[in-house]
C-alpha cells in the first residue's frame, strides 16, 4: 500500500502542479485546500495508506504550520512547502520532525520534489544499520532515517551489528560510529570493506567532534563518507541520500554494461565473466550450445529491420523462460549462447530440441503478420574443456547443423 500522497495546498496552481508530479511518480495524490478539508479527508483514511504528505506551511486556516503539525502527529512523513525562506520561518519549519522543506521561490523545487517522492518510495526497501556511539545519538539518527521511510536497524555493539548485517540483506548503508566497542569503528570499517564492496554496502563513518586525522583514517579504511557531529539534520540526510544514490547509479551503470541493449539478455562479456567466476572448477558435467537463427537476413530483407528486432526480442524471451537460472547470452547479431552445467548431455540435448521445436511451431507475430523462424544449434559437452574450447567445438557443430539443412541440433559429447 502506501500509494497515496496527501497534498494540502490552498493555491490551485500549486496543487495542480504537485498533484501532477505525484501522479508522474506512480502515486495517487489526494488534494485538500485547507487544514479543515485535510482533516475531513484523513478521517476517512488510515496513516498507513500514505507514503507522505506535501503540505503548505501557511494556509488561511492554519497560518503558522498547524497543518504540518497535523500530518506529523498522524505519523505521515511530511514535506513542507513554504512561500519564502526568512530565517524565522526556516527555523520554525526545521524544529518540526519533517522529511524536508521546499521554498516556492526556487524554480528547481518541483524537480527536487519529484526526486524526493521517488526516493521516499524506494527507501521503503532499503535497510540502514546504525552501529555504536551514544544511545541518544543513535536514537536521533534512527528517527531521521525513519522519517525518510528507510528500514532502520540499530546495534549497540560490534557483534550485534555483525549479526544484524548478516541476517538482513536489505541493509545497503551502515553508519559506523568511531566509538563502537571501545573505538573499534575504523577497524570494523576496514573489516567490512574486505567482505563487501562499496557498491554493495555504503559506509558512513561517524565522529564526535572535528578530527581530520580520524576522518582520513575512516576514508582510508574504506568508508564512503564521514560525518562529524554536531551535524545539521539537513547535512546528515543529504549525505545519506548522496551515498545511496551513488550506489544506485553504479548499479544502473553495471546493469547497462552487462546487458544487450535490444533484448536485455546478458552480453558476451558478462557471459564470460559469469562462467569464469562461477563455474571455473573442473571437471564437471557441462554443455554449451550456440544457437543461430536461420536465414535471418531474409526476415530483415522481407519484413524490415523492425520485424527482425521483434523476432530477436521474442526469441530472447523464449530462451529466458526455457533456460531460467542458466547462463545465457546474446552473443551478437542473431546468435545466442547457453551454458548448461551439472546436467547430462541427454538432458541438455532434450531441452534444446524442445526449444527448436517450439520456435519452429510457433510463428512470431509482428504487425499482425505471422513470421516463421527456425534455428540451428551446435551443442558440445565435455567435463574438462575450457569455455573457449567449448565455444570453438560448438561452433563447428553449428556449422554442421546449417550444412545439414538447418532447423536442427547437432550434438557431440567427448
Ligand atoms: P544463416 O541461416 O546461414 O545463419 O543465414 P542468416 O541470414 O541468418 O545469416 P547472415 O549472417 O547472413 O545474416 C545475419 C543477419 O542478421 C545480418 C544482419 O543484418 C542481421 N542482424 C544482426 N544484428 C541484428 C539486429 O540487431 N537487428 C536486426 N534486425 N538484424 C540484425
Ligand atoms: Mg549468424
Ligand atoms: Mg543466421
Amino acid at each position: 500500500m502506501q500509494r497515496k500522497v496527501l497534498v494540502i495546498e490552498n493555491s490551485q496552481q500549486s496543487l495542480h502542479i504537485v498533484s501532477k508530479l505525484v501522479r508522474k511518480a506512480g502515486l495517487i495524490p489526494e488534494g485538500a485546500g485547507s487544514l479543515t478539508e485535510a482533516r475531513a479527508r484523513f478521517s476517512a483514511s488510515v496513516p498507513e495508506d500514505y507514503l507522505c504528505a506535501v503540505v503548505a506551511y501557511s494556509l488561511p486556516d492554519a497560518p503558522h504550520g498547524e497543518a504540518t503539525d497535523f500530518t506529523i502527529k498522524a505519523f505521515i512523513p511530511t514535506i513542507v512547502v513554504a512561500d519564502n525562506a526568512d530565517t524565522d520561518t526556516r527555523n520554525a519549519i526545521l524544529q518540526r520532525n519533517i522529511v524536508d522543506y521546499l521554498i516556492k521561490e526556487n524554480h528547481q523545487i518541483y524537480d527536487y520534489l519529484s526526486r524526493l517522492l521517488a526516493r521516499l518510495d524506494k527507501n521503503k526497501h532499503i535497510g540502514v544499520l546504525v552501529a555504536g556511539g551514544p544511545r541518544a545519538g543513535r536514537a536521533e539518527m534512527v528517527g531521521l532515517l525513519r522519517r525518510h521511510n528507510f528500514l532502520v536497524y540499530e546495534a549497540k555493539t560490534l557483534s550485534q551489528a555483525q549479526t544484524q548485517l548478516v541476517s538482513t540483506p536489505s541493509v545497503r548503508l551502515m553508519l559506523v560510529n568511531y566509538a563502537l566497542d571501545a573505538d573499534q569503528g575504523i577497524h570494523y570499517t576496514a573489516e567490512l570493506r574486505r567482505a563487501y564492496s562499496k557498491e554493495d554496502l555504503a559506509i558512513i563513518g561517524l565522529l564526535e567532534g572535528r578530527h581530520s586525522d580520524l576522518s582520513a583514517s575512516f576514508l582510508k579504511s574504506g568508508a564512503n563518507d564521514v560525518l562529524q557531529s554536531p551535524y545539521a539534520q539537513e547535512e546528515f540526510l543529504v549525505r545519506v541520500m548522496q551515498n545511496i544514490e551513488l550506489m544506485e547509479s553504479v548499479e544502473n551503470i553495471r546493469r547497462l554494461a552487462n546487458a544487450d541493449y535490444l533484448t536485455g539478455l546478458p552480453n558476451r562479456r558478462h557471459f564470460f565473466y559469469t562462467i569464469t567466476t562461477q563455474y571455473s572448477v573442473l571437471p564437471r558435467p557441462q554443455s554449451l550450445a550456440l544457437i543461430d537463427l536461420d536465414h535471418f537476413k531474409h526476415i530483415n530483407d522481407t519484413y524490415g529491420h523492425d520485424a527482425g528486432d521483434a523476432v530477436l526480442k521474442t526469441v530472447a524471451s523464449l530462451l529466458s523462460s526455457l533456460f531460467d537460472g542458466t547462463p545465457l547470452a546474446r552473443f551478437g547479431g542473431e546468435e545466442f549462447c547457453i551454458y548448461l552445467p551439472d546436467i547430462t548431455t541427454t538432458q541438455a540435448s532434450s531441452l534444446l530440441q524442445q526449444f527448436c521445436a517450439r520456435l519452429a511451431d510457433t510463428p512470431i507475430v509482428f504487425n499482425d503478420q505471422p513470421l516463421s523462424v527456425t534455428a540451428s544449434i551446435g551443442l558440445f559437452s565435455s567435463t574438462t574443456k575450457s569455455l573457449e574450447g567449448l565455444i570453438s567445438e560448438a561452433d563447428k557443430l553449428l556449422y554442421q547443423a546449417k550444412a545439414n539443412g538447418r532447423n536442427q541440433l547437432c550434438a557431440f559429447a567427448e
